[in-house]
């Protein structure tokens, strides 16, 4: 989409942290998608800055549209979604049959215009089909006045479910701890179901809201909550687990790195009529970075190795589906990890060790880097 980063995002003013890595991402879909998104928000910081009632970030445009949010369990935040776009479908279902029997029987000629305006964009999401939907409920309300019987029962319902003549944009959002480990069952039910979903999975690598406890997610040496001497184990490659499903639209992205690939992942996963999920690295004050520069973190974690960049699109031709689009590593991967507090403390929690967990931590992003890079042949 030409010019989104000048689209008034409708995520303004969170009460996250300065320089969270969360949040741009959050702005930046609602800026693509945020008049007809339904947001289902996992617990965790996203459900907190998401939703700092009585106020809240996310606000609406002039015409009143804007995203819908809720928020649920941690561990059922998917399947919640999942509700969302059983709901949406069911809605759009029944709205098309009522409009269609509501035009066999007649209506007023300015509801029959709109009707027949807003079924021609019936699989259309752009700004001319949001102005035929509202043209709709702008004449909806005179034809309710002059209708009776069966046709006064239709237009009712039309009347009802007025916002789904535009198909929602359904965005499970929430962090790693909830992906990859509490909600996980619940994900990996969603992918597998098939349906029209997005998953934004906001990767800090710990449960950042309860104060940074290790994740499936956290890597090799990364010093966490239950991980104080050093993660002993490898990060859990999710990404690779989504993609063997074959029908899932898989993307890995790092905003600070490259925003045009963060972007073109998230609009190829909303066009992807299935299941989508979507990595995004995303720094945190638990990382122990200087917060200022979390933009130029994100590049430097894709520089050095530490981030790859992917995508896995099963909407693209046999042999085309997965693009692996970092460079080669240009800089040195421990040096990166050094340069966060989360690792360097481990000079204190676990002094001996310390250098081998660098290095193990280097070898395991080294191959898993690799397993991106030599996958497209299988895929
Ligand atoms: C079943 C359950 N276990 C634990 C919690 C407590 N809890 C709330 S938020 C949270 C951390 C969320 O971490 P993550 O999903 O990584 O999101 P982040 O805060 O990093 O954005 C935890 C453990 C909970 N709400 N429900
Ligand atoms: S704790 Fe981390 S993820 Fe949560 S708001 Fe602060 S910087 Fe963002």
């Amino acid at each position: 989409m030409k010019g989104a980063q000048f689209r008034q995002p409708l995520f303004e003013f969170s009460g996250a942290c300065a320089g969270c890595g969360e949040t741009p991402y959050i702005k930046l879909v609602t800026q693509l998608y945020g008049e007809r998104m339904m947001v289902a928000n996992a617990t965790g910081c996203s459900s907190i800055y998401g939703g700092t009632f009585p106020t809240s970030p996310y606000c609406q445009r002039p015409d009143g549209r804007g995203p819908t949010w809720g928020n649920s369990l941690f561990e059922d935040n998917a399947e919640y979604g999942f509700g969302m776009r059983l709901a949406a479908d069911s809605n759009r279902v029944l709205l098309e049959a009522k409009v269609k029997r509501l035009l066999e029987l007649g209506t007023t000629p300015e509801l029959t215009e709109a009707l027949n305006a807003s079924l021609a964009l019936w699989k259309d999401t752009s700004e001319e089909a949001i102005a035929a939907q509202n043209q709709v409920a702008k004449v909806i309300d005179d034809a309710v006045e002059g209708a009776s019987g069966e046709a006064l029962e239709l237009v009712k319902k039309i009347r009802e479910l007025k916002d789904y003549f535009v198909d929602k944009s359904i965005w499970i959002i929430g962090g790693d701890g909830w992906a990859y480990d509490i909600g996980f069952g619940g994900v990996d039910h969603v992918i597998a179901s098939g349906r029209n979903v997005n998953i934004l999975v906001l990767d800090t690598e710990v449960y950042s809201n309860t104060g940074g406890q290790a994740s499936k997610a956290t890597p090799i040496g990364s010093v966490a909550k239950f991980a104080e001497a050093g993660k002993p184990l490898g990060k859990k490659n999710m990404g690779l687990m989504c993609m063997s499903y074959g029908y899932v639209y898989v993307a890995s992205i790092s905003l600070g790195a490259n925003r045009n690939h963060a972007q073109k992942a998230l609009m190829e996963a909303e066009a992807y009529d299935g299941p989508s999920i979507v990595f995004c690295y995303a720094p945190c004050i638990n990382h122990g970075i200087d917060m200022r520069y979390s933009q130029v973190q994100m590049k430097k974690a894709v520089e050095s190795g530490y981030w790859p960049l992917y995508r896995y699109n099963p909407a693209s031709e046999e042999g085309k589906r997965f693009s692996f689009d970092a460079r080669e590593p240009k800089s040195d991967y421990i040096e990166f990890i050094k340069s966060e507090r989360r690792y360097t403390s481990l000079y204190n929690t676990n002094p001996e060790n310390a250098e081998d967990l660098f290095k193990k931590s280097a070898e395991d992003a080294k191959r898993r880097w690799n397993i991106f890079k030599n996958i497209g042949e299988l895929m």
